[in-house]
């Protein structure tokens, strides 16, 4: 079997002091129990045959920084220690021959949203974080999403209920506004930043969505004040409005005329505006699903002048092209997401970017949608790409298509796989003191992977509620077969354990990336704007 589940229920009769035990930190307990011989073990001796509830055997254990082999205890949820031989647990996994790796952590994913034009996504936050589970994915950083005339507050009260009933995976919430209205930014916005939510998500396109250039000031300055990073969709709201409208008029309504109607200069333009901005109020952003090489040099240059700009590239920005639109009968619309898919030139200047960190991550930007009325076809079979549903589905493959890309074909190689999708979303969005990589006293979040499993990607392979992957066809090697959660196996044997509702809510603070850098621009700098206090 692989990855055998062995439950040992007793503990071992043999009495063995873990490695790493030190005896000074035994709990205080008489001394009759510790000399003498005696028949049994002794309280203390049982102490330490039980000290973990879980040991994960004989694996090969990978974090950002190194690769090693090591047995990993658990204890109350946590990573309790790292280490060869350890004893004393309930439970076993034997890891022989696996990696275990931190679960992953999903920063962007659309989950049970409504969009703008009232369709409600494909997946409830049950199916959705169980798809993440089964591809290795144990925390996700999704959206409240507000509409305009939209109370903040009431969004954010009904995703975070709709989470706590059926997420089954660790869950925080990026609060995106449309609508920075006075009341949402003075009143609404500090006490949820306050409570946990520290990041704010804003479109720079979307014609009911996009924020003009003033109020994307104004809630850079916001953020800068509450201490929240701000994700940012930059692309030209003109350009691309602009070119949908001159192709539908001459009857290019194919899914594929959707990757011209974005057109190439719309996202580096929008990038290159934000970016002034956040030097202007010295307020951190990072830039979501970087999708061209213009895009991803324009954030290059700017983090070479010290800008505390990050970027994020999604799954299929690295692994499909445009080419992929262009199908018979309607099918294209499965791959109509925004930013569009680009060219292979793209893909290398991307993975390029992530290798020279100009990028730091890589999200599955799950956005949903069945492939029926519901859904993408919700304006016919054969849709005009203006009105498809933009967006596909993604949280279980976004790790299984890299471990086979990185670790599996060799690219960059494992620790640069955990990094970009685990510790680095991590530590970005506030949540590094607990997830995001292997150290002791960090919540157990564990995927044992096989890094011999190969498996073809079919539409009904995958867990989420779209019908469909816009991998399907690809045969990739490495997969998660056993997933925890705190400590807790949520798959295994190719099966979810986990309730819904018991995933748990992450809160964050804005931490280290999101704290203005303190190199004021001219304008605001009093020394250098004739005294003007204007922070
Ligand atoms: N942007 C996203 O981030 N997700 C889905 C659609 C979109 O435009
Ligand atoms: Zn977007
Ligand atoms: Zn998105």
């Amino acid at each position: 079997m692989l990855c055998a589940l062995a439950d040992r229920g007793q503990a071992s009769p043999r009495f063995a002091v873990p490695l790493n035990c030190n005896r000074d930190q035994l709990p205080a307990g008489p001394p009759s129990s510790i000399i003498g011989a005696q028949p049994g073990p002794t309280r203390i001796e049982e102490l330490f045959m039980r000290r973990y509830d879980l040991i994960i055997r004989g694996g090969t254990v990978a974090t950002a920084a190194d690769t090693f082999s090591a047995d990993l205890a658990v204890k109350d949820g946590k990573v309790a220690a790292l280490g060869l031989g350890l004893d004393g647990a309930d439970r076993e996994i034997d890891a022989t021959g696996h990696f275990v790796l931190p679960g992953g952590i999903d920063t962007h994913a659309h989950i049970e949203q409504i969009a703008s034009n009232g369709m409600l996504n494909a997946d409830t936050f049950e199916t959705a974080t169980r798809s993440a589970a089964f591809g290795g994915t144990t925390s996700v950083i999704c959206f409240a999403c507000q509409h305009r005339g939209d109370s903040l507050k009431a969004v954010y009260e009904d995703y975070s209920a709709r989470a706590r009933r059926g997420a089954i995976i660790d869950y925080s919430f990026h609060l995106l506004l449309t609508d920075p209205t006075p009341t949402v930014l003075n009143e609404e916005l500090p006490p949820l930043v306050a409570e946990g939510n520290a990041s704010i998500k804003v479109f720079m396109t979307y014609d009911l969505m996009n924020i003009g250039d003033e109020a994307l000031l104004d809630i850079l300055l916001k953020a800068r004040e509450l201490g929240a990073l701000v994700a940012v969709h930059a692309e030209n709201n003109g350009m691309i409005s602009w070119l949908g409208k001159r192709l539908v008029e001459r009857g290019y309504t194919d899914a594929k005329y959707h990757a011209v109607s974005h057109p190439r200069a719309s996202e580096p333009e929008a990038i290159n505006r934000l970016i002034a901005f956040a030097e202007l109020l010295d307020q951190p952003v990072i830039v979501y699903h970087v999708a061209t090489g213009e895009g991803a040099a324009v954030i290059r240059e700017a983090r070479g002048r010290g800008v505390k700009v990050y970027g994020e590239t999604c799954t299929q920005y690295l692994f499909l092209t445009a080419q992929d639109l262009d199908r018979p009968g309607g099918e294209g619309a499965k791959w109509v997401c925004s930013p569009p898919l680009r060219t292979t030139a793209d893909q290398e200047a991307l993975w390029q970017a992530l290798a020279l960190g100009d990028l730091q991550l890589v999200s599955s930007d799950h956005a949903p949608y069945t492939l029926d009325e519901r859904g993408k076809y919700a304006h016919g079979h054969v849709p005009s790409f203006k009105r498809t549903a933009n967006g596909m589905p993604g949280l279980e493959t976004r790790l299984p298509m890299l471990f086979d890309a990185m670790v599996t074909r060799g690219r960059f190689g494992i620790n640069k796989f955990v990094q970009w999708t685990a510790t680095e979303p991590a530590r970005i969005y506030g949540l590094g003191d607990r997830k995001g990589t292997l150290a002791i006293g960090a919540d157990a979040d564990i995927a044992i992977w096989d890094p011999s499993q190969r498996v073809t990607l079919t539409d009904d392979l995958v867990h989420d509620n779209t019908g469909y992957t816009p991998f399907a066809g690809r045969t990739i090697t490495g997969w998660p077969t056993t997933v925890l959660r705190r400590g807790e196996t949520i798959i295994a044997d190719g099966e979810c354990q986990a309730a819904a509702g018991s995933g748990a809510y992450l809160p964050r603070r804005g931490g280290e990336a999101a704290t203005p850098s303190g190199r004021l621009s001219p304008e605001f700098d009093p020394e250098r704007n004739f005294g003007a206090k204007l922070y």
